[in-house]
C-alpha cells in the first residue's frame, strides 16, 4: 500500500505517524511552512475564527478588519488592534514557533511563510519568514500608507499622519490585495518546495489557501497539522491531527533520532 493511501489509513498510529512525517522530512532539502492562527494558539492568542471573547464578543473580525469597517467606526477598529497588540505584549512564542527554529538545522533551506500577524515566527528565530498579511505592531496611514514608527498603546483613536490621514494597523484587510512581493514570493517558494508542512490554518482565506494546492501541483510533499481536518486534509500526504505545540517537537526529534542513525 503507498505511503500516501497508508496515511489515509485509520490505523496509522501516532508513532507511526510521527515516524512518517520525519522520513518525509529527512529526504528533502527545500522546504516551506505555510501557518495560520492555530500555530499561536498555545501562545495564548485566539485564532482567527475562533468566537472573539469579552469586549469583541459581538463583532465578526471579518467586518472589522476591512476598510470600510475602519471607515465606518475608526477609534472602534483602532480600538480592536489595539487590545490585539497589548495581548501580543503579554504572549511569547510556543513550541511550536521553536520546533521550526530547530528544523532549520536539519533542512538546507526552510521558508516560513504566514498569514498571522503576530511576528511569533520571527521573535522565536526563524530566519526566514513571509509575512503575506502585514504585521500588527506596525503602522501606516490610511490615504497614503505612509510608515509611521511605534504608537503608544492603549489610544482610543487613531492618530494622525503627518500628512493628516488616520492612522491604521499595516495589516491587510479583507478586500485589500496581499502585497506583491511577499505574495509572490510566496508563490515562488510553495512552486519549489519538495515538501510543504501546512500548520494550524483552516485553508479558508486566499489567496494564501492556495500555497499548498500549487506546491502539490509543482511535486511538493504536503503535511497537515491541525486538531481539526480542513479542505487542506484531502490533499496531505500524511495529516497529524493534534495542536502544533505538542506535534512539532516530536516529530522534530523523530527527526532528529533518525539524521542520527543514517
Ligand atoms: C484579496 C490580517 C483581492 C487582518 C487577514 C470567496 C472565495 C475565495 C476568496 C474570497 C471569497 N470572498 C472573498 C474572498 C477574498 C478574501 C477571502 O479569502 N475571504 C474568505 C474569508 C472567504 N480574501 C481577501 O480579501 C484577501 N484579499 O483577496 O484581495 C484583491 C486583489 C487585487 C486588488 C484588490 C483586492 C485578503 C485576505 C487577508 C485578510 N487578512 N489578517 C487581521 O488579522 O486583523 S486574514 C486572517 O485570517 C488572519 O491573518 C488569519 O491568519 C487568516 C486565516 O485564518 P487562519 O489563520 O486559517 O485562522 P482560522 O482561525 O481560520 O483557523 C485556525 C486553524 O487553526 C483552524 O483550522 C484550527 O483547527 C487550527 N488550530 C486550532 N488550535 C490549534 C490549531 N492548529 C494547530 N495547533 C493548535 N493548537
Amino acid at each position: 500500500m503507498s505511503e500516501a493511501s497508508k496515511s489515509k489509513g485509520r490505523f496509522m498510529t501516532t508513532e507511526d505517524r510521527l515516524k512518517s512525517a520525519a522520513a518525509y522530512l529527512s529526504g528533502v532539502k527545500r522546504l516551506s511552512v505555510l501557518s495560520g492562527a492555530g500555530i499561536s494558539k498555545e501562545s495564548g492568542i485566539p485564532t482567527f475564527r475562533e468566537a472573539q471573547t469579552g469586549l469583541w464578543a459581538n463583532y465578526d473580525p471579518e467586518t472589522l478588519a476591512t476598510q470600510q469597517g475602519f471607515l465606518n467606526d475608526p477609534s472602534l477598529v483602532w480600538r480592536w488592534y489595539d487590545s490585539r497588540r497589548q495581548r501580543l505584549a503579554e504572549v511569547a512564542p510556543n513550541n511550536g514557533h521553536r520546533a521550526l527554529v530547530d528544523l532549520e538545522e536539519w533542512v538546507e533551506e526552510l521558508t516560513v511563510i504566514t498569514q498571522n500577524v503576530d511576528g511569533l515566527h520571527a521573535l522565536a528565530g526563524s530566519s526566514r519568514v513571509i509575512e503575506l498579511h502585514g504585521n500588527i505592531s506596525k503602522i501606516k496611514c490610511f490615504e497614503a500608507s505612509h510608515p509611521a514608527q511605534n504608537v503608544p498603546l492603549g489610544l482610543n483613536e487613531p492618530p494622525l499622519c503627518h500628512c493628516g490621514s488616520l492612522l491604521r494597523p499595516d495589516v491587510v484587510w479583507f478586500g485589500e490585495a496581499l502585497p506583491e512581493f511577499e505574495l509572490s514570493r510566496a508563490m515562488q517558494i510553495s512552486r519549489e518546495s519538495e515538501l510543504m508542512l501546512v500548520i494550524g490554518t483552516s485553508g479558508l482565506v486566499h489567496p494564501a489557501a492556495s500555497l499548498p494546492y500549487q506546491a502539490k501541483q509543482h511535486g511538493a510533499i504536503i503535511l497537515e497539522v491541525n486538531p481539526n481536518r480542513t479542505p487542506i486534509t484531502e490533499i496531505a500526504d500524511l495529516f497529524l491531527q493534534s495542536p502544533s505545540a505538542e506535534i512539532l517537537p516530536a516529530i522534530i526529534s523523530n527527526l532528529k533520532d533518525l539524521k542520527v542513525r543514517t
